[in-house]
């Protein structure tokens, strides 16, 4: 089998609640998407990842469905879906869809029909007994609550969840599940999709529901982290679904080591095309994902150039909308904001792998600004606040770690203009916009040559015209405490991009002399020091 994603293929990742609203509600929708594809087009990207526009109660903006084949009413109809299809197609734009299939809402259909006795309903799903009155088993919970919780009026069935309880995990022991999962692709592939984007797929299928081994977070997570029922399950959704279609899909691995990746994504395995991993995006982590420390440049140049040459196809991301902004954990509150973004821009644009491009990210949004946990939304930080609040963790070092790590420094609004709401919404956002929009916005943006939104556009146009950025081998050349260079080449171009990952200047270690010319660079000078984040992109002679 061989990858169906392209290598020219470049994806732009729309959360659609905080893209562009048409209707004044305050939420985004999808004919601000289709309002917005002119834009979406200029930046040169040529896929879209939609994160999840289906039916839901949006205890979790989303990612817990309770109809996959209708649209939430606030984003719009089918209609509208439709139409997007088709203007994004006119534009020469494929759609990706995101699939969370580890769990519905527990107000979907199956789910009631479970609650109402329905046994082959209640196969669908997981509901255990307890044990001598407690729960089933030992497991954690990926947002800090308690993963069983009591089924209907049960006296002693729980049902499990590894996320809210509102997002009950489906039973993929059951055949029926595949089934259905396949019809649901289906569906959306004979819309005219280019693929998946799989939410948490190498949790799906679960090995036992025995207690497990006691850990600070996931205890019991040994039962479900890339099982080889998973693997039968990718392959078996491959064959039927994506393949007919040359459709490609992208999974969210979370907890991946480069072994299981690399299995996940092995072409002749015929699973997925790549795989989201996670372990660049923990290096300022301690432990959890709630306690950072500052962002060490040499530990993450490690990990990509580990990635990079550990799998044979990367999906290259530093922001969604999981993740704080990256620039935020890169240069903090030292400045450098611009000449940060466009350094990202240079990375983003020149690893091996599919490039996945944030929202914001192309105009260098940066975390939320606010200052009080009433500003936040995400259901995650809540559980998380109330948890430290129950350690009795003081107020400030709480409201601290939420400020760094919450969901909700990447879903502020897309900043458009320095107006009101930042053009967003003509009514009251959902979520309040980052103050910054003043100076941070698409319309300045625009207006300026030199400035990251123009940076990252020429960057995307230069990928598709190089074969060594699509094509080419990496090969890491340095990483040092501040300075970081790589080789990618193929046959007739090599290239060699170089990094000052610091905010401040950083001579050229004498072993990295690189003879040719500086075909891109967020700076006009070059001298033997690179400046704070400096970012040169150079074609070596020949
Ligand atoms: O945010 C996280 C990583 O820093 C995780 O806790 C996250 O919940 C995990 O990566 C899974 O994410 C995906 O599934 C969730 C959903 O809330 C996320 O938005 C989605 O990307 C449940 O569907």
């Amino acid at each position: 089998m061989a990858r169906n994603v392209k290598s020219d293929t470049v994806v732009y990742q729309i959360y659609p609640r905080s893209y562009m609203d048409s209707d004044g509600d305050g939420i985004g929708d999808i004919p601000g998407i289709i309002s917005r594809l002119d834009y979406i087009a200029s930046l040169g990207v040529n896929t879209i990842w939609l994160s999840p526009v289906y039916a839901s109660p949006d205890d979790d903006n989303g990612y817990d469905i309770s109809d996959y084949k209708a649209i939430q009413p606030h984003f719009g109809t089918m209609e509208d879906f439709d139409r997007l299809i088709a203007e994004a197609r006119a534009r020469g734009i494929d759609i990706v869809m995101d699939l969370v299939i580890n769990h519905t809402s527990d107000e979907h259909e199956w789910f009631r029909r479970a609650l109402a006795g329905e046994e082959k309903y209640r196969n669908y799903y997981i509901i255990k007994e307890g044990k001598g009155g407690k729960l089933p088993n030992n497991w954690g919970n990926f947002f800090a609550e308690c993963p069983w919780t009591k089924f209907g009026d049960s006296e002693n069935e729980y049902y499990l969840h590894l996320f809210s309880k509102k997002q009950p995990d489906l039973n993929w022991h059951n055949p029926d599940v595949l089934a259905e999962i396949e019809d649901i692709m289906h569906f959306w592939l004979e819309k005219g999709v280019a693929g998946f984007r799989c939410d948490v797929i190498n949790i799906i299928y679960k090995n036992s529901y025995e207690d497990g081994k006691k850990k600070l977070i996931l205890t019991g997570s040994e039962h479900y982290l890339s099982t080889d029922g998973c693997h039968e399950i990718l392959a078996k959704l491959r064959s039927a679904c994506l393949e007919p279609y040359k459709a490609w899909a992208v999974g969210e691995t979370v907890f991946v080591d480069i072994d299981q990746a690399r299995k996940l994504t092995d072409v002749d395995r015929g699973e997925l095309d790549m795989a989201f991993s996670f372990e660049h995006m923990e290096v300022d982590q301690v432990i959890v994902k709630w306690f950072r420390t500052k962002l060490k440049p040499k530990k993450l140049m490690r990990t990509i150039s580990k990635w990079q040459t550990g799998l044979d196809w990367n999906a290259v991301y530093f922001e969604n909308h999981d993740q704080p902004r990256f620039i935020s954990r890169l240069v903090g509150a030292r400045g450098y904001r611009e000449e940060a973004s466009k350094m990202m821009a240079g990375l983003v644009m020149t690893l091996r792998g599919t490039p996945f491009i944030f929202e914001g990210q192309e105009i260098g949004m940066t975390n939320f600004d606010y200052e009080d946990m009433s500003d936040v939304m995400d259901i995650e930080s809540h559980n998380i606040y109330n948890l430290l609040s129950s350690l009795h963790l003081p107020k400030r070092l709480r409201w601290r770690m939420i400020r760094l790590t919450s969901r909700d420094n990447a879903r502020t609004p897309m900043q458009w203009t320095d107006g009101e709401h930042a053009g967003f919404t003509e009514g009251t956002p959902w979520l309040k916009v980052n103050g910054n929009h003043k100076t941070v916005n698409v319309k300045t943006e625009e207006r300026k040559a030199d400035g990251v939104l123009a940076f990252w556009k020429r960057m995307i146009a230069l990928r598709k015209t190089s074969d060594a950025l699509k094509e080419g081998g990496f090969e890491p050349l340095y990483e040092g405490g501040r300075i970081y260079a790589y080789r990618r080449r193929c046959e007739g171009e090599s290239l060699v991009a170089i990094f000052n990952m610091t905010a401040k200047e950083a001579k050229l270690p004498r072993a990295l002399k690189v003879e040719g010319e500086v075909i891109a660079s967020n700076y006009d000078t070059h001298g033997d020091a690179l400046l704070p984040f400096e970012f040169e992109l150079i074609r070596e002679e020949a």
